[in-house]
């Protein structure tokens, strides 16, 4: 009998589709799926933590500590970093994770044989929004750990965006949503907390050429260096363009490759290289929006091309439809 197509939805869940979409049920494969599982797992985790800020401790407000970013941490920050290293140890998957609330990377050595993965990791992103119960999210990107880094210093994770296996990002909005892309598409899934599986949502996502959004904090206006003014000046005197700004990257982000435009995070006279960091903020989101057609650069290059000195780098971004980046770039 043929399964009714709501039932066979249901039942497309990250397993079943992560192997289906690498053709093939090798060690690799099999391995890639499990990890992904793994991604899910820490999105339901955090995913319930934070629909339950105000009534459960510890997930409004500030620990008190500022991380190596000079910034205060949030409760959720650390809970949320504590859940990937979790569901990572004893997976005999992952090596490494490097974290945005991390100084130095956290290795997992035991029955972890070199060689394997490293997930760079920003576990909450915009937990600014967590105490108005706006959107947040976690941002990921798995490398394949190269050498075996006896000195603990990851320097081949300093290699640029093309190295990336998979990357993507988990949505907590008003549903909770897990994106990713293995180089062959994007696809979101959507997360059912009855069934407590991400069921497929959306298949080889593709970014509008151009749309009316554009996103960026215009608070930052007389910071910026001249191409990006120009460019806002210019997008004022248009009709037709909409402002849209969550202040959360994930969330802003999704409402772009959703409906096309462009998001920027510039760079300012004296912050070059802007706010976002490279390695677990920028790279994996321009890994995704290259896999829905569309473009990310830093203003003056192609994103995926660009080599981090160092574990934290930052740079700008500008993000989005293929057509509204280029008018970005056109300035510079
Ligand atoms: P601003 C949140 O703190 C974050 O890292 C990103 O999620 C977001 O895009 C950006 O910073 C917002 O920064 O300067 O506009 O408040």
């Amino acid at each position: 009998t043929a399964q009714s197509p709501s039932l066979d939805r249901d039942c497309t869940t990250l397993s079943r589709y992560v192997l289906q979409e690498l053709h093939s049920f090798s060690a690799e494969a099999q391995d890639l799926s499990a990890l992904m599982n793994r991604i899910a797992l820490a999105g339901k985790l955090i995913s319930r933590r934070l629909s339950r800020a105000g009534i459960v401790e510890d997930v409004l407000g500030f620990t008190g500590e500022t991380n190596v970013q000079g910034e205060s941490v949030k409760k959720m920050d650390v809970y949320a970093n504590d859940v990937f290293i979790s569901v990572f140890k004893q997976s005999g998957l992952v090596c490494r994770l490097a974290s945005e609330e991390m100084d130095k990377p956290y290795y997992i050595p035991e029955n972890c044989p070199i060689g394997r993965y490293t997930l760079l990791l920003d576990p909450i992103d915009g937990s600014s929004n967590i105490d108005t119960n706006l959107s947040v999210g976690s941002i990921f990107s798995i490398r394949q750990q190269e050498g075996d880094d006896v000195d603990q210093t990851a320097t081949d994770l300093l290699q640029n965006g093309h190295k990336q296996i998979a990357a993507g990002y988990i949505l907590y909005g008003a549903s909770t949503m897990l994106v990713f892309t293995l180089g062959n598409g994007v696809h979101s899934f959507t997360l059912d907390p009855s069934l407590g599986e991400f069921i497929l949502a959306e298949e080889n996502m593709q970014i509008p050429e151009s749309g009316s959004v554009y996103s960026l904090n215009e608070g930052n206006f007389w910071q910026w260096e001249e191409p990006i003014r120009e460019y806002v000046r210019y997008v004022h005197r248009q009709e037709g363009y909409s402002a849209r700004y969550g202040g959360a990257l994930v969330a802003d982000f999704h409402r772009i490759i959703q409906q096309g435009g462009v998001f920027l995070y510039p760079g300012t006279v004296n912050k070059p290289e802007g706010k976002l960091r490279l390695l677990y903020e920028t790279v994996p989101l321009a890994f995704l929006i290259e896999q829905a057609g569309g473009k990310a650069s830093t203003g003056r290059e192609r994103l995926m091309d660009v080599v981090p000195e160092k574990l934290h780098a930052r740079s700008p971004l500008v993000i989005g439809s293929p057509k509204n980046v280029e008018l970005v770039e056109s300035f510079y």
